[in-house]
């Protein structure tokens, strides 16, 4: 049955510049979760093309590498000015897909903006060090050089916005991309392709045709990506399952990645904190994007002495927002992705039932006039302890809470999961705060102070420890991961001195 969206989806497409060809007539039919509806039917890439794609990627690497940074950095910087011209309309097409609600659409719309910002003035910063050399007449120093195709695999949940913190990156090193985005979410990497498109082509005869490719379909094109020798690196983001896949397969051709995979972020709530500001920020970071974000938090860790406190404040926060269409003004809570999600959302809850837990809220919510879309009040639930079912990430809006007596504890309980991804404090104990950050503390790749683990900015690396794969995308000195690094020593005396005083007369 066709959405109730798809003559709006048809709309936007066409005015991101998307040929309608493109998203009609083919064999992948796409849904959107708002009202489980037809809104496209995409053209699967055939798994025979995936080689020669990468091989035409590969060459325009080729030419692409020997273009300057900084003009490398214009075909960005006019990209991410496509992207503000066109953030309304991207940004509806993504709560079309996705479901989130449409500030979180735009909201992503303008996390591509901002990685694109930074990446054009990385352009002008690829820089190496310069190193004393120990023998006379001698400089060092090192240079980083474009690393070639790098292959990105991206999930449902930011289905455009990890892609951009991947290619933005990518593309000013010097870098060819071929992107396989998430099989439920084509139409918006087909509007992010034409995006580009259009600012290739203000670019000029200087961009290399299949600098960017996309796969369309299912994980069989992710799989020949990984296993293609002329991709230096895979950046997946995924679920952990994923990531066991991916890993070894690159391993065994000594490739590289980038691993963004599951996270289990927990919020440890003490008793110095404010929390009127505490029940803002989980509210947000449990609930926002309804629960499917890899930051979400998932688990509150609270004082024994405020817990009470906190969790009446938190169900009458839960009891009271509104889950609904997330295209209206006053929706804080929009569909799950599909049915499988709601599923997993229940069998979690029974679980947790079966372990003692006290749940609040977590029904279905049925929306008149979107009967097919998965709707669901997020659940809020009191866990005696932390058991399998709290160790697991389940990809959906649930918050457990679960009380502890000492920091130590606090920490314990927080780091005492397979996942690392992201983590917080909430205290206005400097003590607290700083045990929590220090080595001894958060063992997360994100680790913050009286803010929810969700809603990372560009300018700070991404990314998390353990079975969150290691990966650091995006910000600080992420760009590293997509070059590659050579160490050039220069002898500019007439002399032949060894390092290390080794003599070798001939
Ligand atoms: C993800 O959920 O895959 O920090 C990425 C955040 C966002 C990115 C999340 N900036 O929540």
């Amino acid at each position: 049955m066709a959405s109730a969206y798809a003559v709006a989806v048809h709309d936007l497409l066409v005015h991101l510049g998307v040929p309608e060809s493109a998203f009609t007539g083919g064999d992948i039919t796409v849904h959107s979760p708002i009202d489980g509806g037809t809104i496209g039917a995409v053209h699967a890439t055939p798994l025979a093309e995936v080689a020669p794609l990468i091989e035409r990627a590969h060459r325009a690497h080729l030419a692409w590498r020997q273009i300057p940074g900084p003009r490398r950095g214009e075909l960005v910087r006019l990209f991410g000015e496509e992207l503000r011209a066109h953030k309304a309309d991207l940004g509806r097409l993504v709560t079309l897909e996705n479901g989130k609600i449409l500030s979180e659409g735009l909201g992503e719309v303008q996390e591509m903006i901002d990685i694109c910002d930074f990446a054009v003035g990385l352009s002008r910063q690829l820089h190496g060090l310069t190193i004393a050399s120990e023998r006379p007449g001698h400089a060092m120093r090192e240079t980083w050089h474009p690393l070639g195709v790098v292959g990105v695999i991206s999930a449902f949940n930011f289905p455009v916005a990890v892609w951009a913190w991947n290619s933005a990156l990518a593309l000013v090193c010097g870098d060819a991309v071929v992107w396989k985005p998430s099989e439920i979410t084509p139409l918006t990497a087909l509007a992010c392709g034409a995006l580009l498109a259009k600012a290739a082509q203000r670019f000029g005869d200087d961009y290399p045709t299949d600098l960017s490719v996309l796969l369309i379909g299912a994980s069989a094109l992710g799989e020949a990506l990984v296993d293609h020798p002329q991709v230096p690196l895979i950046s997946a983001t995924g679920s952990t399952r994923m990531g066991r896949l991916v890993a070894p397969k690159v391993a065994a051709r000594l490739g590289r990645t980038i691993l963004e995979l599951g996270g289990n972020n927990a919020g440890i709530v003490c008793p110095s904190a404010d929390l009127d500001l505490a029940v803002r920020a989980i509210a947000f970071a449990a609930i926002g994007t309804a629960g499917q974000r890899c930051t979400t938090l998932r688990r509150v860790i609270v004082h024994e002495s405020i817990a009470a406190d906190l969790i009446g404040r938190l169900a009458a926060a839960y009891a009271s927002i509104r889950v609904g269409n997330p295209l209206e003004a006053g929706t804080l809570v929009g569909p799950l992705i599909h049915g499988a999600a709601q599923e997993a959302m229940e069998t979690a809850l029974a679980r947790a039932k079966a372990d003692g837990g006290i749940v609040h809220g977590g029904e279905r919510v049925m929306l008149p006039g979107s009967e097919g879309g998965c709707y669901v009040r997020p659940a809020l639930v009191e866990m005696p302890a932390q058991t399998a079912v709290v160790a697991e990430e389940t990809f959906a809006p649930i918050l457990y809470a679960v009380t502890y007596r000492s920091l130590e504890e606090a920490i314990a309980l927080q780091n005492a999961v397979p996942q690392g991804l992201s983590s917080s404090i909430f205290t206005n104990d400097l003590r607290e705060a700083e045990t929590f950050l220090s080595a001894a503390g958060s063992d997360c790749g994100i680790a913050n102070v009286n803010i929810g683990p969700s809603g990372a900015e560009i300018g700070g690396a991404f990314g998390g420890e353990k079975d969150t794969g290691g990966g650091r995308e995006s910000g600080s000195d992420a760009w590293k991961g997509y070059m590659r690094r050579a160490t050039n020593t220069v002898n500019y005396s007439g002399a032949l001195p060894l390092a290390q005083g080794v003599s070798f007369e001939l």
